[in-house]
């Protein structure tokens, strides 16, 4: 995919997973409809185009191929898909004489790439096929759909507008001052302010953008017999920890993810944390604390009924948690818990687990989102990062087209995001988080 020579040759790869009924392979290139009519008896003939026809295979299957011409394929480039029946043995075949042909195996993502390549489609909407392949829940779905649909693009590209209006204003003011005059400090800086107020919002939501793509981690943690394998089942509906009233009944670290409102949360039990003599007990304290490190949110639960104890105290780890008081079933009252502020739960009788989880979203704004990934949000820190400078420049005494340069570093960098003006090594990084098809 590096080469500039690799983009001339045709690529063949299954645009499906194996192990379905039916598979689909894809030729793309120049050689495509050539390959296709020698591994098969199919036939573009005049008007072939974009024609689903039933043909013979030579490796002995039947299936069924589309051939689209390249100003209206996926790549840009000519393409033949044939529907063959979807076995390893049958594939692989197919992909044999398509590589006796002259084919070569599509790597990871090519197929993205020179649609990219051909102009078709910019590098957040590569980015967004990527997404909706791997979309899990449907708030990432919508993200995905939104940056395939050029979303971003054409909000990037807006906002490149706005600051190349400046840049000429800025440039025909110290080139052409005696015909247009002195240049107007106060409306350039006003058009880069609202540039700036643009993509400072879109960075304000990327935690939440973020948030729907990665999802989060809710480590549970407590001492023994507090309850968290009990609320770990009681939060994700299933008895994936093991529960008894013994104190130091987990031992390893269990985890169960769950969709809370869109968004993908892993649960982790761990152990309950105490001193032990116990190796392996003490092994399974030592990854709760890990745990507790890298969780993205920490609930502490304690025992509402045994009130706080030391033990309790003892086991707080030193960052921000949740409380969570437990076993709320065995109080008459929970206006005066033990220790608050505190989510008062029962996992027996899952009382209050609702308004718990409804906790971990409770800050999600209503309205989506705009689907910026990190990537972008480091790239958009820099192009505000560039326009600070640019408004500096026109405030202070330096000449008006020192600005110019950081205006033109923040178009360039924006053009970045888009892929416009990023180096190579940028979209390879891109495209190799592509899976094999795509
Ligand atoms: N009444 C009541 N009992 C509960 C509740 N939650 C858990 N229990 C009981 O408390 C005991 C311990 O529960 P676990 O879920 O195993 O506790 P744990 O914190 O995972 O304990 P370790 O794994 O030993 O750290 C069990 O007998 C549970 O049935 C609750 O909300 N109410
Ligand atoms: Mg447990």
């Amino acid at each position: 995919m590096t080469g500039a020579a690799a983009l001339f040759d045709t690529i063949v790869a299954p645009i499906t997973q194996t192990g379905g009924a039916v598979a689909v392979v894809r030729l793309s290139g120049a050689k495509s409809v050539a390959i296709a009519e020698v591994v098969s008896d199919w036939r573009q003939g005049p008007a072939g185009w974009a024609t689903a026809r039933l043909a013979q295979f030579r490796h002995g299957d039947e299936g069924i191929v589309t051939a689209f011409q390249p100003a209206k394929s996926y790549t840009g480039d000519e393409t033949v898909e044939m529907s063959i029946h979807g076995s390893q043995a049958s594939v692989g075949a197919l992909l044999e004489a398509c590589h006796k042909e002259g084919a070569r195996l599509a790597e990871p993502g090519e197929f993205t790439y020179r649609a990219f390549m051909n102009g078709r489609i910019d590098l957040t909407q590569a980015e967004g096929v990527r997404d909706t392949v791997l979309a899990k829940t449907e708030a990432q779905l919508r993200q995905a759909n939104s940056l395939r649909d050029g979303h971003l693009r054409e909000q990037v590209a807006g906002l490149q507008d706005q600051l190349l209006t400046v840049l000429a204003a800025i440039e025909a003011s110290t080139d052409f001052s005696e015909e247009v005059g002195e240049l107007d400090r106060a409306a350039a800086q006003n058009q880069i302010g609202s540039v700036q107020v643009e993509l400072s919002k879109w960075l304000a939501l990327s935690q939440y953008a973020a948030l729907i793509r990665e999802g989060a981690t809710v480590a549970l943690i407590g001492r023994p017999n507090v309850g968290k394998s009990s609320l770990l089942n009681a939060l994700t509906g299933t008895d994936r920890s093991i529960v008894t009233a013994h104190p130091g009944t987990t031992r390893d670290t269990v985890s169960e993810t769950i969709d809370v409102q869109g968004i993908v949360v892993r649960f982790i039990d761990t152990a309950g944390i105490r001193e032990s003599l116990d190796e392996i007990e003490r092994l399974g304290v030592e990854r709760s604390l890990a745990e507790t490190n890298s969780a993205d949110v920490v609930w502490f639960v304690y025992d509402a009924s045994q009130g706080w104890t030391e033990a309790d105290e003892a086991a707080m780890p030193d960052r921000p948690v949740t409380l969570v008081a437990n076993k709320c079933d065995l109080l008459s009252d929970v206006s005066g818990l033990p220790r608050e502020p505190a989510w008062p739960v029962s996992a027996l009788t899952r009382e209050g687990v609702a308004d718990l989880l409804a906790t971990l979203v409770q800050d999600v704004p209503g309205a989506e989102p705009p689907p910026v990934n990190r990537r972008h949000s480091a790239l958009i820190v820099e192009a505000i990062e560039s326009l600070d400078a640019a408004t500096n420049t026109l405030a202070s005494a330096v000449p008006d087209d020192m600005a110019t340069v950081h205006i033109r570093s923040a178009i360039r960098i924006l053009g970045e995001v888009t892929g416009k003006t990023a180096s190579h090594d940028v979209i390879e990084r891109v495209f190799q988080t592509f899976c094999i098809g795509k």
